[in-house]
């Protein structure tokens, strides 16, 4: 309960929690304009650990003008991208040196263990900034020849391209890594000069907004970064709608996807979208069953489930099935489930009780489908949102649990009897396309087989392996550009083409 874990948030969190926190617009805490609050809940005892202002329209709306004040008219675009860079470079540091801090508070939260946290979330979103701060001072444009047909003879010209910021920027963040996620959506935005305004999931507003203050230690101009808490159909969908963002990015569910992209129809904003998957794991006979069984293992149960990444879809080759099933189950059972804050828990609960609700249904429609659970099957029940580690057998394509995705701690398997094309079309039979797995001591049969898979990520021999420097996005349903890399600027980027006539 809520008082067994109270001594474990430490001193500082403890305080900082009992404030009901406010939102951050224009370089200020400001309270939500209706002067309202929403409560944020521990999903690992269902009780309450803060309040949280509550942004809608109205706060939306004053956010987008401070950050469209700070584009036009601050010191952000004024700025040298040396001194930006330096700017982005400190809030990394500062990340690292809160990163006790911050750990615990996205623990509490969203309900994963704080030493993952902390090796994870923290560490990554640290890069993130520290990576994108690198990119303010690389961003160039081309000279072009060209030709001007019609162009009186013999006039010449100069021909040059031009990167520039989009603008006013709108950000829209999911739950299931609250920090990464508002890291790898401020980061490259930051790095190319936009200002934003970013909606942060209603489940899980904390770490953001601890995070909101490190921005304005760092240095970061007022209102170039403006955090509103809020709920999607409001807040969010307020933000996608303004007709004075110029662009929006959105991780969250393939369907709000939908709506963010009729949202921003009004004004043709430009949208970027990181939705679901149903990613498929291929275990290849010759693979290396010692990595290959933890390393599925790890694709699938790895943050609850919940990641759109998850390797959900396990394919194995039939000579090794049931050893594969059984050695995957083996280290499931294995797996610790607890409060995050206690150091010996290797996984927490659900996010919330929607998502509770939502997956021990698509357990249980397995079940009444015809699946066999080799382990779990049902969720716990009680206090806590605890689903266990489950691995579903005997499926076919048309039940939901094999199409649909779960985002919990659920995996399909399959058997396959040659690595041809039906096994390509199976891994390729899914809406989404965001990522795959392959496991195999074959590297160039592995590659083309990677070749073949629809999927704006292939890992082989690895799962989970994210970096700064690694463009990550979907193909198909799974989404509209990529996050990360050197490919995340195209995002935050205009191209203007400049000629001048010579002589
Ligand atoms: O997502 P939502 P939910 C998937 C996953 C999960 C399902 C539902 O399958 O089971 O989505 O989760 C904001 N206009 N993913 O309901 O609703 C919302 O406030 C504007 C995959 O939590 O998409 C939050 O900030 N914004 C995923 C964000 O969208 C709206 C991560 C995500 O919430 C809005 C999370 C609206 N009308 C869930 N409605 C991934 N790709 O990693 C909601 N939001």
């Amino acid at each position: 309960d809520i008082q067994s874990i109270k001594p474990l948030l430490g001193d500082k969190v403890r305080q900082w929690l009992a404030t009901p926190r406010p939102m951050l617009i224009d370089g200020k805490w400001t309270p939500a304009q209706s002067g309202k609050f929403f409560p944020v809940y521990d999903p690992a005892t269902g009780e309450k650990i803060a309040d949280v202002a509550e942004g809608d329209a109205a706060d939306i709306d004053l956010a987008v003008r401070a950050a469209r004040k700070a584009f036009e008219s601050g010191p952000w675009p004024s700025m040298t991208p040396s001194e930006r860079g330096r700017i982005i470079h400190k809030l990394g540091d500062l990340v690292l040196e809160h990163a006790d801090e911050l750990a615990t508070l996205e623990s509490i939260d969203n309900g994963k263990p704080k030493h993952v946290a902390r090796a994870a979330d923290v560490t990554l979103s640290a890069d993130m900034f520290h990576y994108m701060s690198g990119w303010t001072t690389k961003i160039e444009g081309k000279t072009i020849s060209i030709s001007a047909l019609a162009a009186p003879p013999g006039t010449q010209f100069f021909s040059a391209t031009r990167p520039e910021p989009v603008g006013v920027v709108g950000q829209i963040i999911p739950w299931n890594f609250p920090l990464l996620m508002a890291a790898w959506k401020l980061g490259p935005a930051l790095a190319t000069g936009c200002t934003i305004v970013l909606k942060v999931a209603e489940e899980t507003p904390l770490s953001a907004l601890r995070l909101g203050e490190l921005i304005l230690e760092a240095g970061i101009p007022p209102g170039v970064v403006n955090i509103v808490p809020g709920f999607g159909e409001t807040a969010g969908a307020a933000l996608a709608a303004h007709p004075d963002v110029d662009k929006i990015a959105f991780t969250g569910s393939t369907d709000v996807g939908r709506l963010i992209v009729k949202a921003a129809a009004g004004n043709l904003k430009k949208v970027s979208l990181e939705l679901g998957g149903k990613s498929p794991n291929i275990i290849l006979a010759d693979a290396d069953l010692d990595l290959a069984i933890p390393g599925a293992t790890a694709a699938i149960f790895f943050n609850h489930g919940q990641c759109c990444n998850a390797g959900s879809r396990l394919f194995v080759h039939r000579s090794i099935f049931d050893r594969v099933v059984e050695g995957i189950a083996a280290e499931a059972s294995k797996i610790k489930l607890g409060h995050g804050l206690d150091a010996t828990t290797e996984m927490g609960p659900l996010i919330s009780e929607v998502q509770y609700n939502r997956v021990t249904g698509l357990l249980a429609s397995g079940l009444q489908q015809g699946a066999k659970a080799v382990c779990g099957g049902a969720g716990f029940g009680g206090s806590g949102y605890f689903v266990p580690p489950t691995i579903f057998t005997n499926t076919d394509p048309s039940m939901r649990v094999v199409a649909e995705e779960i985002f919990g701690p659920v995996l399909v398997a399959t058997p396959f009897d040659e690595a041809d094309c039906s096994l390509v079309a199976e891994a390729n039979n899914s809406i989404y396309g965001l990522a795959a797995g392959i496991w195999s001591t074959n590297t160039a049969k592995a590659q083309m087989l990677a070749n073949r898979l629809r999927a704006g990520t292939v890992w082989m021999n690895c799962y989970h392996v994210f970096d700064a420097a690694l463009p990550f996005g979907g193909y198909k349903q799974s989404g509209w550009g990529r996050e990360m890399g050197q490919a995340v600027l195209s995002n935050y980027l205009e191209t203007k083409a400049i000629t001048t006539r010579l002589g």
